[in-house]
C-alpha cells in the first residue's frame, strides 16, 4: 500500500466507528425495556426474575411469592405511576420496611432473614396487595 493512501483510509475508518457507535447508541434508547410506556404495562414481553416483583398497572406480579431465607427481593416499578412497598396487612403499616415513594422505573431492595409470610402493600392504592413466603 502506498504510505500516502494510509491517513484517508484512517480517517474513513474511525468516522465509520463513530457512526457504528452513535447508532448503536441510538438503538439502545431506543429499545429500553419500557416501563411509563403510557398503557401502564410495562412488561413487553418479559418475565420478573425469580427474586423479582413488578410493580405494573397498580398491581404487584407477581402478587405471591416464596423464598428461601436470606433472599433478597427486587422490587421494579415497571408502571408509570408511583408505588410504595410497606410492609402489613389490611394497610396497616408494621414498621418492618417501607420504600418510601418508588417513581417509575425506580427499584426498592429488602432482604428476608428469617422465616416466615410477610404481606404488605402500596399505599397510594387500596387493593395493591403482595405477600413473600419465607422458607428456612
Ligand atoms: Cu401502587
Amino acid at each position: 500500500m502506498n504510505p500516502s493512501n494510509r491517513t484517508p483510509g484512517l480517517v474513513l475508518f474511525s468516522i465509520a466507528l463513530a457512526l457504528f457507535f452513535i447508532a448503536l447508541g441510538c438503538g439502545e434508547n431506543a429499545t429500553d425495556p419500557g416501563f411509563g410506556n403510557g398503557n401502564g404495562d410495562g412488561n413487553n414481553g418479559e418475565e420478573p426474575g425469580p427474586n423479582e416483583v413488578w410493580m405494573v398497572g397498580q398491581s404487584f406480579s407477581p402478587a405471591n411469592l416464596e423464598v428461601e431465607e436470606g433472599t433478597t427481593i427486587t422490587w421494579e416499578n415497571r408502571s408509570g405511576e408511583v408505588h410504595t412497598v410497606t410492609s402489613g396487612s389490611n394497610r396497616n403499616h408494621d414498621n418492618l420496611f417501607d420504600s418510601g415513594n418508588i417513581s417509575p422505573g425506580g427499584t426498592y431492595f429488602y432482604t428476608f432473614d428469617d422465616a416466615g409470610t410477610y404481606d404488605y402493600f402500596c399505599i397510594p392504592h387500596a387493593g395493591m396487595t403482595g405477600t413473600i413466603t419465607v422458607t428456612d
